[in-house]
């Protein structure tokens, strides 16, 4: 029985268009996605919208729109992003989803039912942007009288009734859970939530009574729910909450949430202790990844230096644009990103180095053998190429991937198709083809089976352009997981079958800087 995996993204603000840290997320994601099914895993894979609370609220009037016409609009130009990104989702929830009304206030009913909800009046600060409360202390004083979040949001005051959750009681449980290795990830994320907690927790105000867009609590007329809480709700909802069932005990708790830095608290200390409270499992890990900088700025419509992700896609390929963003970055850290940075490592890490070795190997396959494969006799270069791939393919990709190192996965990977060219130019089999024709065989099969082990393993970043070249090599659709990667028979299976390979066209074309871009 394969071990099921589940994992999640944030759920997104539709208030605006998509940007580059939605698809950067989204993009990690999928390559783990991807990566866990390779590996043979049953994954569920949930992203959506996050459509309530104030924020939407005032961006629809703004705009002279209701909320529900913003979020259908904008929550559409997620998915048509997520389609074009080859995003391999099972479930795009959207928190106006009828389900999700139901979860949240299910959700809600066992907190209630704990005890742990009560009525009393907030007072204090609000980020809009944010959606989310501060304490005094915690702000930033800015020239003037100004107070700012500690994301550097502006904050305003509020006063009304409101539902309170007793976050207070569960400092306790919240501490032995961020001290458990593994369930806050990167570790150094840790120390400010340990920190936040034990600064003294306040119970955390759950329900709003000034506007109306939300998930309405039950049997409190005129409360609709804080947003976060049905936010987060999202995540069981899409597993079949409060029914149970098949997927329910398949899928929960979650292996993983996967969500961006400026987000931790919510999902480390807010969540877990809803989940504490409605007695429900907790999820098995938390991973804040870092946020992607336009040429070390943050983007902003004031700055007017937003970048489109669709745009980007469209121009330089999809499987580009995932390459750089998950080779370029150490994940868990902030990057930097720009169109010449993308064009310059897609062009020597895919074009130069992975595509020219498949492109060059298939055509000499095909010319000098008349593309047809023969058993042969490898040698000590061709048995230490082939341990090199078999080790950065089979062993070092897989470890880093595993624990969301996908740039030093990435480098493993980068290597082995380093060994291969510097073994292409060492065995010269094109001056093989007159001196040692058996020799220059056993060098390009050796090749060939190097570039199908390392078009296995790339699979989860690259997922169209690696399934291009194991196309070309005539690899079986059913032949690519991980765990054909150790098959020692199927070079022979195809040499049986007497396959042929034709002659190829190039997977990995190189991209072109427009030339207004700077250099
Ligand atoms: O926070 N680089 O939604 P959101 C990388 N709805 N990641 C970025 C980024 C950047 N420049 N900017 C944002 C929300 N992100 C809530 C989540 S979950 C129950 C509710 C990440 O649309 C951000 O950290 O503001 C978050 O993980 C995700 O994009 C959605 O952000």
């Amino acid at each position: 029985m394969a071990e099921p995996y589940y994992l999640t993204t944030a759920i997104h603000y539709p208030n605006g268009r998509p940007h580059i840290g939605h698809a950067y997320e989204t993009i990690a994601a999928d390559v783990m996605a991807r990566f866990q099914r390779l590996r043979g895993r049953e994954v569920r894979f949930q992203t959506g919208t996050d459509e309530h609370g104030l924020k939407m609220a005032q961006k629809a009037r703004e705009l002279g729109k209701t909320p529900r016409q913003l979020a259908d609009e904008m929550s559409g130009y997620f998915r048509e992003l997520f389609d074009v990104l080859n995003i391999s989702y099972d479930r795009f929830i959207r928190t106006t989803d009828a389900d999700h009304h139901r979860a949240s206030q299910a959700i809600w009913k066992a907190m209630e039912e704990k005890g742990d909800l009560y009525l009393d009046r907030y007072e204090g600060w609000y980020s809009v942007r944010d959606e989310a409360y501060y304490d005094e202390k915690e702000l930033i004083e800015v020239e003037g009288d100004e107070k700012l979040s500690p994301q550097g949001t502006p904050v305003e005051w509020t006063e009304e009734e409101t539902w309170f959750f007793r976050l207070s009681k569960y400092a306790e449980p919240l501490l032995e859970l961020l001290n458990t290795p593994g369930f806050l990830e990167p570790a150094s994320r840790r120390n400010e939530m340990v920190a936040f907690v034990e600064r003294g927790l306040q119970d955390l105000s759950v329900s709003r009574t000034s506007f109306d867009w939300g998930v309405k609590v039950p049997g409190s007329d005129g409360h609709v729910m804080y947003v976060w809480v049905d936010a987060l709700t999202n995540y069981i909802t899409g597993v079949g909450y409060p029914d149970g069932g098949e997927m329910w005990e398949k899928f929960w708790p979650a292996d993983l949430h996967l969500i961006g830095k400026d987000i931790v608290r919510f999902h480390t200390i807010y969540w877990p202790a809803f989940l504490i409270s409605a007695d429900l499992p907790l999820p098995k890990k938390v991973f804040g990844h870092g946020f992607l900088l336009n040429r070390g700025v943050k983007e902003s419509k004031s700055l007017g230096n937003v970048t489109d992700p669709m745009e980007l896609a469209e121009r330089f390929g999809v499987d580009a644009l995932r390459y750089f963003l998950l080779a370029e970055v150490t994940f868990g850290q902030d990057g930097s990103y720009s169109a010449e940075a993308l064009v310059n490592k897609v062009n020597a890490e895919l074009a130069n180095s992975f595509g020219n070795l498949a492109q060059r190997t298939l055509s000499m396959i095909s010319k000098n053998m008349d593309g047809k494969l023969e058993s042969f006799e490898s040698n000590a270069a061709d048995d230490k190429l082939a341990l090199t791939v078999a080790t950065a393919c089979g062993t070092e990709l897989p470890r880093e991937f595993e624990k969301l190192n996908f740039s030093v996965g990435i480098e493993a990977w980068l290597r082995a198709v380093y060994a291969c060219n510097a073994y292409v130019d060492e065995q010269a089999p094109w001056a093989l083809k007159k001196t040692d024709p058996e020799r220059m065989k056993a060098v390009l099969q050796t090749l060939y089976i190097a570039i199908r082990d390392l078009a296995i393993a790339i699979q989860p970043v690259v997922p169209e352009k690696a399934g291009a070249v194991l196309d070309q090599l005539g690899v079986s659709a059913e032949s690519r997981n991980y765990a054909d990667l150790a098959d020692a028979g199927w070079f022979a299976a195809l040499v049986a079958a007497g396959h042929t390979i034709e002659k190829p066209t190039p997977v990995f074309p190189r991209l072109e800087l427009p030339s207004e871009e700077p250099a």
